[in-house]
């Protein structure tokens, strides 16, 4: 079977990018990768928790974002373009990847655990995208390692990535902790109000979306 030019391109840019040798600073820390751009809708809260811990999505090689830590997404099959997913696994760690998020949904969910097979010793955090793929991402045999959050939940895959990075960049380190600090204050607020409104206002507040 012959493999598709625009197949075909993507995975040279990613083996090129591999050889490239670029400064550790200015390439992508986090990939994100998907089954299918249906994942998207779920996969987006990866987006949006590296967003809020300052990082910036790298769209383009040459032109790398002013913020330090930056992640990549790509749309990657295992099963419609398996070739694909062995290029991206292979050459993670060699275009500077220090983790990464894969979400797959369906019965077949087999992004995250392939790539964390092949892209061995990185670290990678699989997503299943729905309830039904929670079995295929965590299923993995004795000496085969996938570390996996619950379905859906592609927002704390990304705390997790930005934990391991943190542990060596301290500034990435206080983030986590703010973040964390904000989290607590806000179950304060939401403690006191319920407590200080009574529960039929609280849940009118909350029903007008306030
Ligand atoms: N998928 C894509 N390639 C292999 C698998 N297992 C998954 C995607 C998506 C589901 O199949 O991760 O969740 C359905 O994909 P689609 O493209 O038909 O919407």
């Amino acid at each position: 079977m012959t493999t598709p030019p625009p197949l075909r391109a993507l995975m040279d840019e990613l083996e090129s990018q591999a050889e490239a040798d670029r400064d550790p600073a200015t390439t992508p820390d986090v990939g994100v990768i998907m089954g299918s751009d249906s994942d998207l809708p779920v996969m987006s809260g990866a987006h949006d928790a590296l967003v809020e811990l300052g990082f910036a999505e790298q769209t383009d090689y040459d032109d790398p974002p002013d913020a330090r830590f930056t992640f990549e997404t790509y749309v990657v099959s295992a099963h419609r373009t398996p070739e694909l997913m062995d290029v991206y696994a292979r050459t993670a760690e060699d275009r500077g990847l220090e983790v990464v998020i894969a979400g797959a949904g369906g019965k077949s969910a087999d992004l995250p655990n392939m790539t964390a097979s092949l892209a061995y010793p990185l670290p990678v955090i699989g997503v299943p995208v729905q309830e039904k793929s929670v079995d295929s991402v965590i299923g993995m045999p004795t000496g085969a390692p996938i570390v996996a959050v619950d379905a859906g939940k592609s927002y704390n895959a990304a705390l997790s990535a930005a934990q391991i990075l943190a542990r060596s960049h301290d500034d990435l380190r206080e983030r986590l902790v703010e973040r964390h600090e904000d989290l607590k204050a806000g179950v304060a607020d939401d403690s006191r109000r319920l407590h200080e409104l009574g529960t039929p206002a609280y849940l009118e507040e909350m029903d007008r979306g306030e």
